[in-house]
């Protein structure tokens, strides 16, 4: 038995998919021992109608200072950022606002800082503060919690908008968090949150972005629940079909500050978010039944002779291959552009992981695992004739363009 985290109510788990190793901690070498694993069960709150990891490792430890993940690796990011910067200035008239990004990455709404607005972002990642301090943003090299926030009120002031894609759900601690926003948010600020949408996710199948950095799967209700508690409401919502799988982006604001869109309740409805759970309650077999295609698929390709290779080491990969048990024997080698992942191997099966510029030597007849489905346009885009193998919404074969 479980207890969901917001309300405490008990809980049985829906959705198992073993242990897992932490998505994102790469390993230096093949040899290295994999030191931290975490029981990778899901369970449903139907009160809160939030779906949460039951035992979250500590963020401390999934958001280490030698955290890999570069948001800029992908055009795709880049200009959906360059694009919510502009729709949120025009949105909330944000001339000489103040803004505050929470987990910014490599970038994130640098647009606003072009148009000389007053933005501040955290982020704790060594890796993406050379990249920050380049492009002239402006960013304390910490996590948001309620100390940082504190401090940063008395330095730096209060903010119009407060702004966070991809971080609330990686974080148990809900009360802390929102605690901390409200700390930095002036009376009639905006909180905006681009987050995964769990009907989404699941109604593609998409059980590989449950891995250590998803501790909530959000619906719509759920986020006006949280809201709530903290003396918000959500005021808008915005479907982001193309991001991660599908995601949204929620706006909050403190309850009776600003005019509530008739979004909310008209995006609830046409996502018919109480079908939900019924889904949740087939979507092991679902996962079980793809891991098995998906699996059957590389032992017939390497009993062919077919070579295969892997495009793209997501965090999403991690899931799927500790959860098949795929490792280097059915999968050789996965090529990335990012440069803190290259020369690493991924946690649980050690796949090494090389540099995408050696790609172009891979034979065209090879066999492509296409990881980050979600950035598959502008990947398709650029590496042209090759046969693909992806595994959502079932195992199948895609050819992107000949060159
Ligand atoms: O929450 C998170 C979301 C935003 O993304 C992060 N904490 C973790 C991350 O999950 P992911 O690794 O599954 O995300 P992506 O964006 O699907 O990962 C893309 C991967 O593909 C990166 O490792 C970069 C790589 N890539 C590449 O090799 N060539 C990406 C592109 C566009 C390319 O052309």
């Amino acid at each position: 038995m479980y207890q969901c985290h917001l309300c405490g109510k008990k809980l049985v788990s829906i959705i198992s998919l073993g242990q897992q190793p932490l998505a994102n901690r790469l390993l230096n070498s093949p040899d290295q021992i994999d030191d931290i694993w975490y029981d990778a069960t899901w369970s449903w709150c139907d009160d809160c109608k939030l779906l949460m990891l039951v035992d979250p490792p500590s963020p401390d430890i999934v958001f280490e200072s030698n955290y890999p993940y570069l948001t800029g690796q992908s055009k795709f990011m880049n200009e959906h950022f360059e694009k919510t910067a502009h729709t949120l200035y025009h949105q909330y008239n944000l001339d000489s606002a103040k803004v505050i990004e929470i987990g910014c990455n490599d970038g994130g709404l640098e647009t606003l800082i072009k148009d000389h607005h007053d933005v501040l972002g955290f982020e704790p990642a060594s890796a993406c503060c050379p990249i920050l301090e380049a492009k002239g943003i402006p960013h304390r090299r910490m996590k948001f919690d309620a100390r940082s926030a504190r401090e940063t009120a008395e330095a730096w002031g209060k903010a119009n908008l407060v702004y966070c894609a991809n971080t609330l759900r990686s974080l148990k601690d809900l009360r802390g968090f929102f605690m901390a926003v409200l700390e930095m948010l002036y009376d009639d600020g905006v909180f905006v949150i681009e987050d995964p949408y769990i009907v989404d996710i699941v109604n593609r199948n998409e059980f590989d972005q449950f891995y250590s950095e998803y501790v909530y799967g959000f619906t719509i209700t759920s986020m006006q629940n949280i809201a709530r508690m903290f003396g918000m409401e959500v005021i808008d919502i915005d479907p982001l079909p193309d991001n991660h799988g599908g995601s949204l982006r929620w706006h909050m604001a403190r309850v009776g500050k600003r005019p509530i869109s008739t979004n909310v309740e008209a995006l609830k409805v046409a996502n018919s978010e109480f079908a939900l759970k019924d889904k949740l309650n087939r979507f092991q077999q679902m996962i079980d039944d793809i891991s098995t295609m998906f699996v059957d698929e590389l032992v017939h390709l390497r009993d062919t002779d077919k070579k295969v290779v892997g495009y793209g080491a997501t965090a999403k990969s991690v899931t799927l291959l500790n959860y098949a048990n795929i490792d280097s024997e059915l999968l050789p080698v996965i090529y990335d552009t990012t440069p803190t992942k290259v020369g690493k191997y991924l946690p649980g099966v050690h796949v090494p992981i090389r540099d995408a510029k050696e790609f172009s030597d891979v034979p065209k007849g090879c066999i492509v695992i296409l990881f980050p489905y979600n950035l598959k346009r502008e990947i398709f885009d650029r590496e042209k004739g090759r046969r693909w193998l992806l595994y959502f919404p079932s195992v199948h074969y895609e050819e992107s363009d000949a060159a």
